[in-house]
C-alpha cells in the first residue's frame, strides 16, 4: 500500500498539458507522450481534471457523461494505454469527480427537463417566491443569481456555478446510489485515486435568504454533509485500501476538515482549502486589487498546519491550480530573482505536513501571461466577470487589470515544453495563447539543468520521501510574526528540519536566537550561505532547508 503521507502528486489539465494530433487541444495521448518527464519529477501519481464527454462551458467541470471520454481529449483505449503506461512507470492515476453538478446536456437533466418526475428529484427545481422573484437571493459563484428559471415549469433550478452546470439533489438516495456507481467504474478500470470537486457544497440546508452573503452558509459543509461521504466512502473507493481521495473543500471551516480528513473519520485522505490563497482579497471578493498579505498568509498556514496536526487529519498543500494564478506572479518575482523566487515558494509548500500538489507548469516556474485583451481570454468565469466590473462602473482598464491579476486563464495557457513555436505544445492553433515568454521557461531548457526550477522541485519530491521527518513529523512555527520570514521546524523522533525562507526581494539580517553551528543545509536555492552564531543574512527570496546535526 502507498503512503500518501510520503508521495506527491502532479496535476494535469489535459486540455493545455500537450497536443498529440495537432488540433490546438491538449489531449490523453499527450499525457502519454510526457510521461517520462513526469517520472522524472518523481511524483507518484497524476491528477487528471476532468475528462469525461462535456459540452466543455467549464472545461469539463459540466459533466454529460461520466462513463466516457470526450472525442476532443481521445478515446478509452487512449485511457486504458495511458493507465497502462503510468503503471509501468509506478505512477498512479488520480480522477477528478464532479458530483455536486451535472452539464445541462447530461441526460439526466434532459429527462428531467422533459417532465420526467423521477429525474426532476435528482436536481432542485424550486417555486420562486414571486413573478420574476428567485426561490432566495443567492448568487452563482460565477457572477449573476444561482437560480435559472424555467417558463415551461414555472419553476427555478439551482446552479450554484455556470447556468449551464444544475446542481444534483443529494437528498434523493438515487442520486448517491448514481454518484457511487461512476466511483467504482473507474476503480474497476484500475484508478487508484479521486478528487472530489467541490464536495462540501453537496449537502443543502435551509432554502432561505441570505441577508449577510451571497447564500453560501446555507450550503458550505451542510447539515449531511457527513454522513454522506461516509456512505460514499462505503460504497465505492472505501472498499480498497489502497485509494487515496481528496476533497476540494470550498470556504470550509477546519472543525469541518477534522471530519473530513481525520484519520478515523472515515470520510476522504485529505482536503484542499482554499483560505491562504484568499489573502489578496477583500474578505470574500476576489476582484479587486489590493497586495497579499503576508502576515495573513503565514498566520492562516500555520494554523492549519498545527491544529489538523493535533487533530490527526490530513491536509493537501498547495499553491498552484486550474483556478489560481501562478505563484511566481502572484507571491515571488517575475523579474531578476524569478528563479530564486520559484525555489523559494516550493520550499515553503513542500516541507510542510500533507501531501503537496503541484500544478502542471509550476515545476517550470511558469509566470501569468499578462493577457489584456479580452478576446484572449476563455474562462466562464473571467468572462462573466469582465462584464460585471463593468456594469459596476470600473473603466476597461481597470477591469483589465484586475482580469489579469486573479483570472483562471493564468493557469490554463499551455504547458512550454521548448523554445519552438507555440513552445512545442501543439503543431495547430493553440486553443489559448501560449505564454510570450516560453523561448526562455520552458521544459527543454530545465530538465538537464540541475541549477532549474524543475530540479529543485525533484528535490523536493525526492526529500519527502528520503525523510520521515518531513512526511510525519509535527510543525513548529519559528518566529511567527517575522514581517518578511516564513520560517518552521519538523521534529520527529529525535530529528529535526529547520525551514528558513525570506519571502521578499530585499535581503534580512535575522536573529534566530539558537546556534546554526548545529545544523547543516540539506537544500538551499543560493549556492553560499552566510550565517555565523545565531545571526543569517538572508539574500533576496534565500531558502534554506537545514537539519539538526
Ligand atoms: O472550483 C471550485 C471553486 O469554487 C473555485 O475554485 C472557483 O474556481 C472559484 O471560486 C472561482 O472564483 C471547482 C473547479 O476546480 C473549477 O474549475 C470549477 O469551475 C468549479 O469547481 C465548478 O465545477
Amino acid at each position: 500500500m502507498k503512503d500518501f503521507r510520503k508521495c506527491t502528486v502532479y496535476q494535469i489539465y489535459p486540455k493545455s498539458f500537450y497536443d498529440s494530433n495537432g488540433d490546438g487541444l491538449g489531449d490523453l495521448a499527450g499525457v502519454t507522450a510526457k510521461l517520462d518527464y513526469i517520472k522524472a519529477l518523481g511524483v507518484d501519481y497524476i491528477w487528471l481534471t476532468p475528462f469525461f464527454v462535456s459540452p466543455q462551458k467549464d472545461n469539463g467541470y459540466d459533466v454529460e457523461d461520466y462513463y466516457n471520454i470526450d472525442p476532443r481529449y481521445g478515446t478509452m483505449e487512449d485511457f486504458e494505454e495511458l493507465s497502462a503506461q503510468a503503471k509501468k512507470r509506478g505512477i498512479r492515476l488520480m480522477l477528478d469527480m464532479v458530483f455536486n453538478h451535472t452539464s445541462s446536456r447530461n441526460q439526466w437533466f434532459a429527462k428531467a427537463m422533459a417532465g420526467d418526475e423521477k429525474y426532476k428529484n435528482y436536481y432542485i427545481f424550486k417555486k420562486g417566491k414571486g413573478p420574476g422573484v428567485p426561490p432566495t437571493n443567492w448568487e452563482s459563484k460565477f457572477g449573476g443569481s444561482a437560480w435559472e428559471y424555467l417558463p415551461q415549469m414555472d419553476e427555478y433550478y439551482l446552479h450554484l456555478f455556470d447556468v449551464s452546470q444544475p446542481d444534483l439533489n443529494w437528498d434523493n438516495e438515487e442520486v448517491r446510489r448514481e454518484v457511487a456507481k461512476v466511483v467504482r467504474f473507474w476503480m474497476d478500470k484500475g484508478v487508484q485515486g479521486f478528487r472530489f470537486d467541490v464536495i462540501n457544497l453537496i449537502s443543502k440546508g435551509a432554502f432561505e435568504d441570505d441577508d449577510q452573503g451571497d447564500g453560501r452558509r446555507f450550503y458550505t459543509d451542510g447539515p449531511k454533509i457527513h454522513e454522506y461521504l461516509k456512505e460514499l466512502n462505503a460504497l465505492s473507493f472505501g472498499q480498497n485500501a489502497d485509494i487515496i481521495t481528496v476533497g476540494e473543500m470550498s470556504s470550509t471551516t477546519m472543525e469541518n476538515c477534522f471530519k473530513y480528513a481525520g484519520a478515523d473519520s472515515h470520510e476522504l485522505s485529505m482536503v484542499f482549502n482554499f483560505h491562504h490563497l484568499k489573502v489578496d482579497f477583500m474578505g470574500n471578493e476576489k476582484w479587486v486589487l489590493v497586495p497579499f498579505d503576508f502576515k495573513k498568509l503565514k498566520d492562516i498556514l500555520f494554523d492549519w498546519q498545527v491544529n489538523m496536526s493535533d487533530h490527526n487529519a490530513w491536509n493537501a498543500v498547495f499553491w498552484c491550480n486550474h483556478d489560481q494564478p501562478r505563484v511566481v506572479s502572484r507571491f515571488g518575482d517575475e523579474g531578476i530573482y524569478w528563479k530564486e523566487s520559484a525555489k523559494m515558494l516550493a520550499t515553503v509548500i513542500h516541507c510542510l505536513r500533507g501531501t503537496p500538489y503541484i500544478y502542471q507548469g509550476e515545476e517550470l516556474g511558469m509566470t501569468n501571461p499578462g493577457f489584456t485583451d479580452i478576446s484572449q481570454y476563455r474562462d466562464v468565469e473571467s468572462l462573466n466577470h469582465f462584464q460585471i466590473l463593468q456594469d459596476k462602473g470600473l473603466n476597461k482598464k481597470c477591469a483589465y487589470d484586475i482580469l489579469s491579476v486573479h483570472s483562471r486563464d493564468n493557469s490554463r495557457t499551455p504547458v512550454q515544453w521548448t523554445d519552438e513555436e507555440n513552445g512545442g505544445f501543439t503543431t495547430g492553433t493553440p486553443w489559448i495563447e501560449v505564454n510570450k515568454n516560453y523561448k526562455t521557461i520552458n521544459a527543454a531548457s530545465q530538465v538537464d539543468d540541475p541549477d532549474s526550477v524543475f530540479n529543485y522541485y525533484r528535490q523536493l519530491v525526492q526529500l519527502r520521501k528520503d525523510n520521515d521527518v518531513i512526511a510525519y513529523g509535527d510543525v513548529v512555527p519559528v518566529d511567527p510574526h517575522h514581517p518578511k520570514i516564513f520560517a518552521y521546524e519538523r521534529n520527529y523522533e529525535g530529528r529535526q528540519v529547520l525551514v528558513v525562507c525570506n519571502f521578499y526581494k530585499t535581503p534580512e539580517i535575522w536573529d534566530l536566537g539558537r546556534d546554526l553551528a548545529g545544523y547543516k543545509v540539506i537544500l538551499s536555492n543560493y549556492a553560499s550561505h552566510d550565517f555565523s552564531g545565531t545571526a543569517i543574512k538572508l539574500k533576496p527570496y534565500e531558502s534554506i532547508i537545514f537539519e539538526k546535526i
